[in-house]
């Protein structure tokens, strides 16, 4: 158990308290170790089907370890409990791996290849391409269980895998930078104006998609 996290709320930084707290920087080690395998995973796949085929379905893999600040950030606005066990039960998006694809059909092919693999049990789909959010967010989000294999022990640690093609994620960059600009003018139409960004940019990965599928139609992910 962490020493004293229910005095973490009142310090002044706290996450620079639970960053040193052992069990929690193991716990970290464990994610970092699990985001390495997802990795290693994908790039396998991407690996093999470029032997195989004459270009690659991913484009970049992005990993990141959600830090001390955001999940005491997270914790504190869900009410959850302030402890080690906690925090690996309720939250399923510490260790975190970005895929960008290059069409959509990629998305579903690689993220089937991924979970059809016997090590990996999926615990969570949510799929914001069929049904994107209603600020126009699209992305294909996994939560998976993965087993590392530590000196003494085998341990399942959850993973979150966000699928996105490029033009979905330059569509959320950009979102994102904007959700936290204060003082922007007209909102609502800035609001609007990505909501149809995102609709063009769908089409676009489509026709971008049918373009390829017509001057290379053996190159879908069967491998
Ligand atoms: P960061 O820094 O990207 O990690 P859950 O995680 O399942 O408990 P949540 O947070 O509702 O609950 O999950 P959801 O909807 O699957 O979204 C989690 C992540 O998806 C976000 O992480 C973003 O990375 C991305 N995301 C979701 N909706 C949007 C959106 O509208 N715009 C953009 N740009 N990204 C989005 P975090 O926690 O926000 O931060």
């Amino acid at each position: 158990m962490l020493p004293d996290l229910s005095k973490l709320k009142q310090v002044e930084h706290p996450e620079l308290l639970l960053a040193q707290a052992e069990p929690f920087l193991e716990l970290m080690m464990k994610y970092h170790c699990a985001v390495m395998e997802v990795e290693t995973k994908i790039k396998i796949l991407n690996e093999e089907f470029s032997h195989k085929n004459q270009r690659n379905p991913i484009e970049s893999i992005k990993t990141r370890i959600k830090s001390p600040a955001s999940i005491l950030e997270k914790m504190n606005r869900r009410d959850i409990p302030f402890d080690i066990e906690h925090m690996e039960k309720e939250l399923n998006d510490i260790a975190g791996v970005r895929v960008i694809c290059s069409f959509p059909e990629d998305i579903y092919d690689v993220a089937r290849l991924i979970t059809e693999q016997d090590d990996i049990v999926i615990l969570q789909i949510k799929d914001y391409i069929e049904n994107p959010k209603s600020n126009g967010y699209r992305s294909l989000h996994l939560i998976v269980a993965i087993p590392i294999f530590l000196s003494s022990q085998k341990k399942n640690m959850k993973v979150e895998l966000q699928f996105r093609t490029i033009a979905m994620d330059f569509w959320a960059s950009l979102e994102h930078k904007v959700k936290y600009k204060k003082d922007v003018e007209n909102p609502e139409y800035i609001a609007e104006e990505l909501r149809k960004c995102a609709e063009s940019i769908a089409q676009l990965d489509l026709r971008m998609q049918e373009i390829e599928r017509s001057t290379n139609p053996t190159t879908t992910c069967d491998l």
